[in-house]
C-alpha cells in the first residue's frame, strides 16, 4: 500500500469506472484518489458507488468547480503526502490515454532507486509513440517538447507528459506555493522544478493513445500558457526548502 494514483476528472463518466477497475486489477495494490471538479455529468457519483466496493483503496476529493489540472494535482499531492504510507505518488489521466499497466513499469524505476521521478514518455530514443492523434496535434506536442528543451535545458524528451511517478521525497521538497501554471505548463514546471532541485528524472517509453470516449479539455489558453510559461521558468531561481 505504498502507491497512490491521483486521477483528476472533469466529465469522465464514460471512462471512470473502467479505469478504476483496471488499476485495481494490476498485480501491485495501488490506491486511487479521484480529484473531481464537480463534473456536471455525475462522474463523482460513479466513483462514490465504486467506493462501496473498494472502501480501503478508492478515495475522492471533490472541488467546487473546474479549477484546472495543475491545482487538481497539487490538491491530490497534498492528500497523498498527508498519509505517510504513500512512497510513490502517480499522475495519470482518466481517459485511457495512459495505459494503467505502465504504472508498474514507472513504479519499478523509482522503487529500484533508478530515479526520483519516472516519466511515461511518448518521445524517447527518436520514437514518437502516439496513437490516434491527428498529425497536427502530434506535431504541436512534439515540437512543444523540443522547444521546452531548448529554452530550459531540461534533459527530457517529453516535457509535457502527464503520466508520472514521483517519490514522496520529491513532492515533499517542491514548494507547491511556487507552482503557478495549470495546463500543460504545469507538467513542464513540475519536471523542471524537480530537475533544478537536483532530483533524478528518468523517461520510460510508453505508447500514448488518444481518448476514444468523452471530450477533450484542451484549449488555446493552455497552449499559450505553456509557450510563455517556459520563459518565465527559465528566469526563476531555485533552492531547496524555504524558497
Ligand atoms: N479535476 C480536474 N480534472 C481535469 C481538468 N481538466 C482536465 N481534467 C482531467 O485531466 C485529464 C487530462 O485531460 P484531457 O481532457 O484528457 O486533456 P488532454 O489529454 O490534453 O486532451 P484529450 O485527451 O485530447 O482529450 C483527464 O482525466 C481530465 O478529466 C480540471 O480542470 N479539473
Ligand atoms: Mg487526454
Amino acid at each position: 500500500m505504498d502507491s497512490i494514483v491521483v486521477i483528476p476528472t472533469y466529465n469522465e463518466k464514460e471512462n471512470i469506472e473502467a479505469i478504476i477497475r483496471k488499476v485495481f486489477s494490476l498485480s501491485h495494490p495501488f490506491h486511487v484518489l479521484i480529484v473531481d471538479d464537480h463534473s456536471p455529468d455525475g462522474t463523482a457519483d460513479i466513483v462514490k458507488r465504486l467506493m462501496q466496493e473498494f472502501p480501503d483503496r478508492l478515495f475522492i476529493n471533490e472541488r467546487q468547480g473546474k479549477m484546472g489540472l495543475g491545482t487538481a494535482y497539487i490538491h491530490g499531492f497534498k492528500y497523498a503526502l498527508a498519509n505517510e504510507q504513500y512512497r510513490y505518488i502517480f499522475e495519470m489521466d482518466a481517459d485511457f490515454s495512459h495505459n494503467p499497466e505502465d504504472l508498474l513499469r514507472l513504479r519499478d524505476v523509482c522503487a529500484n532507486g533508478k530515479a526520483d521521478v519516472a516519466i511515461g514518455s511518448r518521445y524517447v530514443g527518436g520514437m514518437v509513440n502516439v496513437v490516434n492523434w491527428p498529425m497536427g496535434r502530434v506535431m504541436l506536442s512534439y515540437y512543444a517538447s523540443k522547444y521546452v528543451r531548448l529554452i530550459t535545458r531540461i534533459p527530457i524528451g517529453d516535457a509535457t507528459a502527464g503520466f508520472v511517478c514521483y517519490t514522496r521525497q520529491v513532492l515533499q521538497t517542491i514548494n507547491f506555493n511556487r507552482i503557478k501554471f495549470v495546463g500543460y505548463a504545469f507538467q513542464i514546471e513540475m519536471k523542471y522544478t524537480a530537475h533544478r532541485l537536483g532530483f533524478n528524472l528518468a523517461e520510460v517509453p510508453i505508447v500514448f493513445t488518444d481518448r476514444t470516449l468523452g471530450q477533450s479539455k484542451m484549449s488555446k489558453g493552455i497552449i499559450m500558457e505553456a509557450l510563455i510559461g517556459v520563459f518565465q521558468l527559465r528566469l526563476r531561481k531555485y533552492k531547496r526548502n524555504n524558497e
